[in-house]
């Protein structure tokens, strides 16, 4: 088959990289895992990034790619049967953040397994989230993030939702790539999910689904 999928976006290979998840998907593989092979892709392009031998341009590239690996795996995920039944989840990429590739696979995820997702986008100001909470009045707020000079974003998100008196009605997860347990604390989130299916199943827990 050739150079594996995690080398080959990488690498920038897009036509390669396409070719690659078409037969692993023919094969019958678990589309999750071509995913996970997707997310150690980037891993490998912002460490290329920080040491100086990709810029811009590479990172916006790879981007590119890992969103058609994603919509050609899409459909070996979507098998919920009840869409939005299980309980609505608002969320977000916070204030001064412009990464979505990781926000959109954890919407698309938690969309088909069920839940009603209402996605803010990126950049997504303190107050957005609270009108939005007050608007549909969900049971869970989502928060990503991938810079670490947002943890303060993520911590003013949560302190508005709180003087909002909106802290007690929901659950709040944070994630993203530079998340992690430290940060869920000084943020003062209920949980942190290290992934898509993590949030998922963050959400099943706390809302009771199946
Ligand atoms: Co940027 N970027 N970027 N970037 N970028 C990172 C994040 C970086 C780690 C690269 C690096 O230097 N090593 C670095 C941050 C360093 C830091 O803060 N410590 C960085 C930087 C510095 C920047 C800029 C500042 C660069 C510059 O301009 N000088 C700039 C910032 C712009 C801004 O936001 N204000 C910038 C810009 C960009 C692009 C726009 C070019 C592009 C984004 C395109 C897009 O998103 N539409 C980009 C990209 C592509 C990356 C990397 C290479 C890849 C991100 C990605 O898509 N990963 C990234 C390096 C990396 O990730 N290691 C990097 C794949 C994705 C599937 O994984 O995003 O982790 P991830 O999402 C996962 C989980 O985290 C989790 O589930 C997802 C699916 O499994 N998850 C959650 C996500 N949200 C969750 C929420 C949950 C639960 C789980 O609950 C609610």
């Amino acid at each position: 088959m050739g150079e594996d999928l995690v080398t080959l976006i990488a690498e920038l290979k897009k036509q390669e990289a396409i070719q690659v998840t078409e037969q692993r998907l023919k094969s019958g593989e678990d589309p999750l895992k071509i995913l996970d092979d997707g997310k150690k892709a980037m891993q490998i392009v912002g460490r290329r990034f920080s040491e100086g031998t990709y810029f811009i341009p590479d990172l916006v590239y790879s981007g590119k790619i890992l969103e058609q690996v994603a919509e050609l795996v899409k459909p070996g995920l979507s098998q919920a049967p009840h869409v939005g039944e299980l309980g609505k989840i608002v969320l977000g990429t916070v204030a001064g953040d412009l990464h979505d590739i990781g926000k959109n696979l954890v919407t698309f995820m938690l969309d088909v397994n069920g839940f009603a997702v209402y996605d803010l986008g990126i950049d997504v100001k303190p107050q957005i989230f609270v009108d939005k909470i007050r608007e549909v009045q969900p049971q869970i707020v989502g928060m990503s993030g991938f810079l670490t000079s947002v943890y303060q974003a993520m911590k003013d998100t949560v302190d508005a939702i709180a003087a909002a008196g909106l802290r007690n009605e929901v659950k709040i997860m944070i994630g993203g790539g530079v998340m992690d347990e430290e940060i869920r604390k000084f943020a003062g989130a209920d949980a942190y999910g290290e992934d898509a299916m993590a949030a998922v199943n963050l959400a099943k827990d706390w809302i009771g689904g199946a």
